[in-house]
């Protein structure tokens, strides 16, 4: 009796002990569960054209790189009198062609990324120095990225492939600026390198909101909104999500299948007391072991009512 009544204790411990220590075991959104294709790593240039020869000087450089030995320095002085007859105040732009090498397709990936160096004339820089286009084929079906960037410094660069028009085909790539966020006579030097796709090998969660950041007490249900990513194994894992306070046992957990962009509710069985709480959204493969977790806090109060 008594050693029943010991070993029931030892198994209560360690029980609580492996929820406390749970943690996931896959990569997550880390560098190492990456796979890259370059697009360009800008070592040579000839493939890129000078759409604004009377703005624009196309040259590969080495005084800013961000991978090998070179980057591709597009080079501007603002002129708002020359270029295109019926457009002075232009777009200087240089872009490539990516039929050539078969780059066209980007829906195997999860995210266009290149860095970004800005060297400049002028005091700051417009909050939108320059653009990307993704150019599909027909008649005039682009998406345009405005891009954020710092001066005399490196950003990067991602977008979501889920963001293009149609990221199955995509033939040509062009960076451009537009001349009226500039005064005339503005010099803007852009490098450019290390233009790749990326995607996420493992499956691992991306984006995790709750629907609602304040429940009231008497709310009966809370809703996970997210999108994962992983190019392998993404059948078989599942998604869970729990919520609750502190270090407790969930208040309430739910589980379901995981789509690469979707929601799952969570039923609340009970009043929930005032408070702030966690919510934890996690994968878990066949086996049932927590592949990754991401959580966020919200707010409980007392209901109107
Ligand atoms: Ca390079």
């Amino acid at each position: 009796m008594k050693r029943r009544l010991i070993l029931g204790i030892l198994l209560l411990v360690s029980s609580a002990a492996a929820v406390a220590e749970e943690a996931p075991y896959g990569k997550g959104m880390s560098e190492e569960n990456k796979q890259r294709v370059f697009l360009d790593d800008m070592e040579e240039m000839s493939d890129w054209y000078n759409g604004s020869p009377d703005e624009s000087k196309l040259s590969n450089s080495t005084k800013h790189v961000k991978q090998g030995e070179k980057a591709l320095l597009f080079a501007n002085v603002i002129d708002h009198t020359k270029g295109e007859t019926n457009y002075p105040i232009g777009w200087p732009r240089t872009g490539k062609d990516l039929g050539k090498e078969k780059l066209t397709d980007f829906s195997k990936y999860d995210f266009f990324e290149c860095w970004i160096y800005v060297e400049t004339s002028r005091q700051s820089l417009p909050s939108r120095p320059i653009s990307v286009g993704f150019y599909h084929s027909g008649h005039k079906r682009t998406t345009h990225v405005s891009l954020e960037a710092a001066k005399d410094q490196w950003t990067k660069i991602i977008i979501p492939t889920s963001k293009l028009l149609d990221r199955a085909d995509v033939p040509r790539l062009q960076f451009n600026i537009s001349e009226s966020d500039y005064m005339h006579g503005d010099r803007v030097d852009f490098y450019i390198d290390d233009v790749v796709l990326t995607r996420y090998v493992e499956p691992a969660i991306n984006e995790f909101a709750v629907d609602r950041n304040v429940l009231f007490s008497n709310d009966r249900h809370i809703t996970a909104v997210y999108s994962l990513v992983g190019s392998q194994g993404m059948e078989q894992v599942t998604a869970e999500l729990a919520i609750g306070r502190d270090n407790t046992e969930p208040a309430a957990k739910a589980s379901g299948k995981a789509d690469r962009r979707g929601d799952l509710s969570l039923p609340i069985d009970r009043r929930l007391e005032p408070g702030t709480y966690w919510a934890r959204f996690g994968l878990r493969d066949a086996a049932g072991n927590l592949v990754d977790r991401k959580q966020v806090e919200f707010r409980v109060m007392e209901g109107p009512f």
